[in-house]
């Protein structure tokens, strides 16, 4: 079935919308889906068909073979800077053109927020393009684009210019606490919201998961955007079940429509 017919806008919800002071968009690897950017839980193929992310995004993994990690990552390295935000994005940075504050809050390590116009993006587990030391944590510079072969082999890390230890990349692995006060500020910002979006996302890796439950809590508008049902459904009233490239330019007009009449 084309799950993009399946969902439909309640009727009551523009206007919910519509007069939000502040909205939290919180987003997974579904919103950069459309981008062409494999999520966590999507059949991945290439080298890491035979790998779990979830075993290969430790740092247990990287210590234990850090040329296969770092290639696993160059590899993702080399699809962001190939992708293109898609209309999912495109619609999230036009939010704010019809709510006063919006703030991208994303479990996702690419830009295509950024790229897409939106701002401020807090993100939660880091961001590919920002490397630093195992060793020290001192911050590394990419060179360049990932070299042609990432995708296909295993790639030695670089070694840091200060101490020689290995360079990996600046995402929190499983296992590794957030970065420090982003995860306050991700709760201060959800504490103040009156709209909340959960786009794309299992909804099952922990501190993260917890944002649209405690919107909830708070009384907040929260509506899910997912082809699939999550552990989200049965605790939200709003479950829109479409791509997040059709449902929210989709969403976007419906508020813009009704803040015109
Ligand atoms: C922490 C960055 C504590 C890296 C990621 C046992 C042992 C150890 C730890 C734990 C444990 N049990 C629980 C934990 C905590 C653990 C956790 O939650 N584990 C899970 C697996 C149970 N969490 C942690 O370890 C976190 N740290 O707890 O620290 C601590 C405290 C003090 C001191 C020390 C430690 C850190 C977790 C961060 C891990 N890093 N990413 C990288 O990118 O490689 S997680 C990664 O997976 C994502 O960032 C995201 O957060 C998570 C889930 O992925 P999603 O984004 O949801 O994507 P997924 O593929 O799952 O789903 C995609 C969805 O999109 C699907 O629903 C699909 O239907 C939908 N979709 C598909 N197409 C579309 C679409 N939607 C819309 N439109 C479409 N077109
Ligand atoms: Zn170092």
């Amino acid at each position: 079935m084309n799950q993009d017919t399946s969902f439909s806008i309640p009727p009551t919800l523009p206007a919910k919308l519509a007069s939000a002071r502040k909205l939290v968009v919180f987003t997974g690897a579904g919103v950069s889906a459309e981008s062409g950017i494999s999520t966590f839980r999507d059949k991945n193929t290439g080298l890491w068909a035979r790998f779990d992310p979830q075993q290969l995004a430790t740092p247990e993994a990287f210590e234990a073979n850090p040329s296969l990690v770092w290639g696993w990552y160059e590899a993702r390295r080399r699809s962001i800077m190939e992708a293109q935000p898609n209309p999912a994005h495109r619609a999230i940075a036009e939010f704010a053109e019809l709510i006063p504050e919006v703030v991208v809050i994303t479990q996702n390590v690419d830009d295509l927020h950024e790229r897409a116009g939106s701002g401020p993006v807090l993100h939660l587990h880091g961001r590919l393009d920002q490397a630093r030391c195992f060793q020290c944590s001192r911050p590394y510079q990419h060179p360049g684009p990932p070299s042609p072969e990432a995708g296909t082999t295993e790639i030695a890390p670089p070694a840091c210019d200060a101490c020689g230890g290995y360079i990996r990349p600046g995402v929190v692995w499983f296992g590794e606490s957030l970065p420090d006060g982003i995860w306050t500020e991700a709760i201060r910002h959800v504490q103040d919201c009156d709209a909340l979006f959960s786009i794309g996302t299992s909804a099952v890796v922990y501190p993260a998961a917890q944002i649209p439950i405690l919107a909830l809590g708070r009384g907040a508008t929260v509506v899910q955007v997912n082809p699939e049902p999550t552990e989200l459904d049965d605790r939200l009233s709003h479950n829109l079940h479409g791509k997040a490239g059709v449902v929210l330019p989709a969403l976007l007009e419906a508020v813009r429509q009704h803040q015109r009449q």
